[in-house]
């Protein structure tokens, strides 16, 4: 089985404002990108999670933390790195599969994405999706210059996404197009803070080609799904001097 989750899911996203407006999002369980609460921690359902036949288990979905690894699993196997070959099983947050005995083992923290590596003794299990493309860049060494300054400058950029990235879709995505409600101050601030990560980004690439110079690395790998995403009009937010009264 494989499946790509190569880009934003819309459908998802509106699936969750959805069941917001309607309600749900008061029982965490049923609804997508929820606040997790303490006693599901544990992992709620005893489910093992399913294992197919290539080295890397790869657990997800196409929203851009997936994204990101999944992007990095093609672009190695474009490079005909055969051990990159990977199974991909669809983990439906919205339906709370990520709270399962199987996935709270690969990743406690109940958040796609998640992947086993079983072509190592024992399997290593992987999460938070910044450690997934520095574990992958290393094992392939693809991706992750070695010269001592890029190297540097591309952990800058992948840990400045991963710092980022909560103000965007926590922040930004939530209070601007999914909120049961309207908060004029939390869309301001959040949409002032997208903004600014998006000047941030533009000007660092009004000189260089990519984040890392003339390097494609994994570093744009992460950046490129939420900004990208935001570039595309995620949240429907590009005409987003709309007032954020009149917004229904
Ligand atoms: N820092 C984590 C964030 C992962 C994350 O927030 N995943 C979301 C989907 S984008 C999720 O699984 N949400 C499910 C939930 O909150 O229950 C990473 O980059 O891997």
């Amino acid at each position: 089985m494989k499946q790509t989750f190569m880009s934003f899911d819309h459908d998802l996203a509106d699936m969750c404002a959805q069941e917001r407006r309607q309600g749900l999002w008061q029982n965490p369980a049923a609804s997508c990108c929820s606040v997790q609460p303490l006693e599901q921690t544990g992992g709620t359902r005893e489910k093992d999670l399913p294992v197919g036949e290539h080295p890397l288990q790869l657990y997800s979905m196409g929203k851009p933390n997936g994204v990101k690894v999944t992007i990095l699993l093609e672009e190695l196997i474009a490079l005909e790195h055969s051990n990159a070959e990977y199974d991909a099983w669809l983990i439906r947050i919205g339906e709370g599969t990520q709270f399962s005995s199987g996935f709270v083992g690969v990743n406690p923290n109940s958040k796609i994405p998640a992947m086993v590596d079983r072509s190592t003794n024992p399997p290593t299990r992987l999460f938070e999706s910044g450690s997934i493309l520095f574990y992958l860049a290393e094992k392939f060494g693809a991706f992750l210059p070695t010269e001592h300054y890029k190297r540097a400058e591309t952990m800058n950029w992948l840990t400045w996404q991963m710092g980022s990235a909560p103000f965007v879709g926590g922040g930004f995505g939530h209070f601007y197009a999914y909120a049961p409600f309207r908060i004029e101050s939390a869309i301001d601030r959040f949409a002032m803070e997208t903004k600014r990560q998006l000047h941030v980004l533009d000007s660092h690439l009004a000189w260089n080609e990519y984040m890392v110079g003339d390097e494609y690395t994994i570093a744009d790998i992460a950046i490129w799904p939420w900004y990208g995403a935001i570039m595309n009009d995620a949240y429907d937010a590009r005409n987003s001097s709309r007032s954020t009264n009149t917004r229904t």
